[in-house]
């Protein structure tokens, strides 16, 4: 198991650095190790038992790391929560889990107590101070590892991903999955133990948490995490020759690319430069060769497996292609109507199977039977076609999806939060281009007869409701909105009319 690896990395090399903080503390394996298991008698003094739902809305820091991986060593569940959730948001991701645990910044003490007080299964909030020794607070207890061995099938963690047409649904990753993703990785893009990972990533989702950090310390490697995204620090932190890995979204290459503005600054040193999240532009694929002297490595996930498809480490990087399957991972491309497999370059849905994908959504049968087809392979909802030499391309999505700085935003809950403005009547939201982002989040909006709203009032109600990241970037009055012959709004024509 995953878990096991590090382990063995502790007692392989304890005095290595597992863990730096730019400009701050750093850990080897060994404290690491002692920490983790001191977290995990202080989770079971809390009464976490195994199956439990321990939620964590942190920034990036130590604390956050120790609980993560002491939850999953007590057999009990890691919900990791993004921290610019509003109360309103929260309170749906912890009643929906039933989490019986929820360890929040200090900061959000005052905001977050009467939420906390409606959740009845919510038994304890432990508010942090990120900065504060998390020694000292976890010190007194032992350092023993908490004997409760993990079964492949047991969830380690609860990840909520948003749906077409209902509320988020939390995606429950197994001890199994994690570990068949990250041995795959591994030996896919030749993780070694004197890599240096440079992380920039939030690490409240798959890329940050499951793809960079657990990879560089199943590897026995050093990461250097910044608190976050800086063109500036990344660039000079890449140049310095002190890392070998550093993995991205497609907005940050564009940052990175566009500071160095045309100069060429040779990155030839770093093993492995990989984008993911959003598809990479083909200027920014070539572009960054030209400046940087790399090619990046492209590669498809999703919050349901981690990763699917990656270019080869050694090969040919194909420009506009997430590459080929990954060790241990099928992929097909096929008919979405009828699920039948298509012949090369024929475009279809692409369906994926292996020990890496999850096990269902919690509390939701329907949701999960839905997911998969009859003979057992996930429905990623994502178009894309194989060619001749098994490169696959993505061509789409079947979902309605916005994908902006390597973030999900789902239509409908931007939708279901602007409906709950007194002015508005009806609402669309769309994601139109951009060079930066990827995708800006546009709404339409019909107001009431009589009202007038202001546009940026209307995107003050959506941050007080959802996280900002989801807020529309430009609200655009219309008298009405496309519709076809059942009501149902053209978002095709639409985003042709209001995307330039
Ligand atoms: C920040 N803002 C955003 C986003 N991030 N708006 C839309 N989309 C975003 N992704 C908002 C902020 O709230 C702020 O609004 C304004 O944009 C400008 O913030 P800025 O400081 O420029 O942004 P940033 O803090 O530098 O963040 C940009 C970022 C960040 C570094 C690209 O979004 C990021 O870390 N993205 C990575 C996401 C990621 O890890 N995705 C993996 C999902 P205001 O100022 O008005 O408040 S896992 C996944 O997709 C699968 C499994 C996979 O394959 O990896």
């Amino acid at each position: 198991m995953f878990l096991d690896a590090i382990a063995s990395n502790c007692r392989a090399n304890p005095q290595k650095n597992a863990i730096q903080f730019i400009g701050g503390e750093a850990i080897s394996y060994a404290q690491l190790a002692e920490t983790t298991s001191r977290t995990a008698h202080f989770l079971r003094a809390l009464g976490v038992e195994p199956g439990d739902r321990v939620a964590v809305q942190l920034p990036k820091c130590l604390p956050f790391i120790y609980l993560h991986l002491a939850a999953m060593q007590v057999g009990a569940v890691f919900l990791p929560l993004n921290p610019g959730y509003p109360p309103a948001e929260l309170h749906y991701f912890l009643a929906d889990a039933g989490a019986r645990l929820l360890f929040a910044d200090v900061t959000k003490q005052s905001s977050l107590a009467e939420m906390i007080s409606s959740l009845p299964a919510l038994q304890e909030a432990i508010f942090i101070d990120a900065d504060a020794h998390w020694t000292d607070r976890v010190g007194s207890y032992s350092a023993k590892p908490v004997s409760l061995p993990a079964k492949p099938d047991q969830t380690a963690m609860m990840l909520y991903t948003s749906g077409t047409t209902s509320r988020p649904k939390g995606a429950l990753i197994t001890h199994g999955n994690l570990t068949a993703n990250i041995k795959s990785l591994h030996s896919a893009w030749g993780w070694r133990a004197d890599d240096v990972l440079l992380h920039a990533l939030p690490i409240f989702h798959v890329h940050g948490l499951v793809v960079a950090l657990h990879g560089a310390l199943h590897a026995g490697a050093t990461a250097d995490l910044l608190p976050g995204f800086d063109a500036v620090a990344v660039l000079d932190l890449l140049q310095s020759r002190r890392c070998s890995v550093f993995m991205g979204v497609p907005t940050m290459h564009r940052r990175l690319y566009t500071h160095a503005a045309g100069r060429r600054i040779d990155l030839s040193h770093m093993r492995l430069l990989t984008s993911g999240s959003d598809r990479l532009p083909d200027d920014l694929f070539s572009g960054y060769q030209r400046s940087f002297g790399v090619t990046l490595l492209e590669r498809y996930g999703m919050t349901e497996t981690g990763m699917n498809l990656s270019n080869p480490l050694h090969g040919e990087r194909r420009v506009g292609s997430v590459g080929m399957p990954l060790p241990g991972v099928q992929a097909r491309i096929v008919d979405p109507g009828t699920d039948t497999p298509l012949p090369n370059d024929v475009v279809g849905e692409v369906q994926i199977s292996g020990a890496h994908v999850f096990a269902g959504y919690w509390n939701q049968p329907e949701k999960t039977a839905q997911a998969f087809t009859e003979d057992g392979w996930l429905r990623t909802g994502d178009l894309g076609s194989r060619s001749h030499d098994g490169y696959f391309t993505l061509k789409g999505r079947a979902k309605d999806l916005i994908i902006s700085g390597g973030m999900n935003i789902y239509p409908p809950e931007v939708e279901l939060a602007l409906m709950t403005h007194a002015d508005v009547a009806a609402c669309a939201v769309v994601g139109c281009p951009d060079a930066e982002w990827g995708e800006l989040v546009v709404a339409v909006i019909v107001p009431k007869p009589g009202a007038a709203p202001d546009a940026d009032e209307i995107c003050a109600h959506c941050r007080d409701r959802l996280a900002a990241y989801k807020a529309p970037r430009r609200v655009i009055f219309a008298a009405d909105l496309p519709r076809n012959a059942l009501g149902k709004v053209q978002k095709a024509v639409l985003r042709g009319e209001v995307c330039y």
